[in-house]
């Protein structure tokens, strides 16, 4: 018989989703905890593994350890085991719970930062857990150079639980080198720390960042869920993602090109933001909000107008889906449309204030540049220096994935505002 593992981490237990619009219990993190609880009572899953970052110290603390206290009773009721370490957001406090719980399903694993193996046994089959945990804030070392556990039986299956950054060598937050995991007797490792989901390395050994089981806020878009591995043998482990989050963010972009008033624009909008969503479908079973952000592109010749209808297709826009109720609506609208000119070429020769917005889009479009545009970008390189080194965003200094666009990203920034600048001085050549 095979065992089962339902892996998750960084749930945030005590954060909700933004951007939801209703008072929705679904918002909340806890909801997803108590879901992910009732998954593997129902479906008699062996052993749940949780990764760190479970619940946030700094955030709504009491709110959050409640829930996780009565989940851990629940799956003691039902002899599941839980797996787990802590990560940067709850090294404090994970330790403090669950030895005042002493509920012996319950077991933290690496605690202090010293890494320890614990035997999960079931009917005469084994699963080894090794894990570590955050034993502070901040961590500058790869927490796999002090792996070294005797008592590893090679010939049982092995599940690592770590929380950390893979391939970021100067993290604050467990830097983790990845040719590191090559080197243990370890067949899956499940990682916590990044909430986008993430597969590694597919196999021998399989290393996966589950992500956050409950999407966060639109930078956390597409499906989230906990992972379920199958371990049919040492060699043959299955892994399938489970989607449970309850909010899902999407993009979708939009061709907006001869849709020249506020009701055609707002129609082709309506259909694709539906034909995108009934696409999703079998995916949608547990999502209540389906957010998407738009992207509008094509070609238009009235920025402002367009602007308008836009903002209400944010304020007005909200449908349900009848099959699985899920809310659908829309959190942000960009517009990416250019100038609907018909010889830039042409225009690029006036000396105008439009004929040099021209030149300057067919310059970026080329990968080639002007004085106008170089000019904007020594400006813009000087304004982020001065904002980058100001002492507000001091505390701000971390390598969680933060990092300042780079001169590709202005470029395609340039590109776009002077085509949103020149389509709405047409527009009003036009009016
Ligand atoms: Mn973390």
């Amino acid at each position: 018989m095979a065992l089962t593992v339902l892996a998750t981490g960084d749930i945030h237990i005590g954060k909700k989703s933004s951007n939801i619009k209703y008072d929705a219990e679904e918002a909340a993190t806890k909801f997803t905890w108590n879901k992910i609880v009732d998954y593997v009572i129902k479906n008699k899953i062996d052993v749940l593994a949780l990764t760190g970052d479970i619940i946030d110290q700094d955030n709504r603390y009491f709110e959050a350890i409640g829930p996780l206290q009565s989940g851990f009773e629940k799956l003691k009721t039902h002899n599941i085991s839980v797996y787990m370490v802590a990560g940067n957001h709850d090294f404090k406090v994970l330790p403090q719970l669950v030895d005042s719980e002493k509920h012996s399903n319950i077991h933290l694993l690496g605690a202090n930062g010293t890494w320890e193996m614990d035997m999960f046994s079931k009917n005469g089959e084994k699963i080894q857990f090794i894990g570590w945990s955050f034993p502070k804030k901040y961590v500058s070392e790869d927490p796999l150079l002090s792996l070294q556990i005797s008592d590893i039986d090679p010939n049982l299956t092995t599940i690592g639980l770590l929380h950390g950054d893979v391939g970021v060598a100067n993290s604050n937050y467990a830097p983790i080198d990845i040719n590191s995991f090559m080197s243990h007797p370890v067949q899956a490792w499940i990682l916590g720390h990044i909430h986008k989901p993430e597969i590694i390395n597919k196999s021998e050994p399989i290393v996966y960042y589950p992500g956050s089981p409950h999407a966060l806020s639109a930078k956390e878009q597409g499906l989230h869920g906990p992972i379920l591995l199958t371990i049919n043998s040492q060699t043959d482990i299955s892994i399938e993602q489970i989607p449970l989050s309850p909010v899902r963010y999407d993009t979708l972009s939009i061709d907006i090109t001869d849709k020249t008033d506020e009701a055609s624009v707002r129609n082709i909008v309506s259909s694709k933001l539906f034909e995108d969503a009934k696409s999703k479908i079998v995916k949608l079973e547990n999502v209540s909000f389906l957010i998407y952000d738009l992207i509008l592109t094509g070609q238009h010749a009235n920025v402002n107008d367009l602007e308008f209808w836009v903002s209400r297709i944010i304020d007005d826009y909200d449908r349900e889906m009848d099959e699985t109720e899920t809310r659908i609506y829309v959190r942000k609208v960009e517009l990416d449309v250019r100038a609907n000119v018909e010889n830039m070429a042409e225009l690029a020769k006036e000396s105008s204030p439009a004929g040099v917005l021209a030149k300057t889009i067919i310059a970026l479009q080329q990968g080639k540049t002007t004085e106008f545009a170089d000019n904007l970008l020594q400006e813009w390189k000087l304004i982020r220096n001065s904002i980058s080194q100001s002492a507000t965003y001091h505390a701000l200094q971390t390598t969680e994935r933060f990092e300042i666009e780079e001169n590709q990203d202005s470029t395609q920034y340039l590109l776009k505002e002077c085509n949103r600048i020149l389509t709405e001085l047409i527009g009003q050549q036009n009016q």
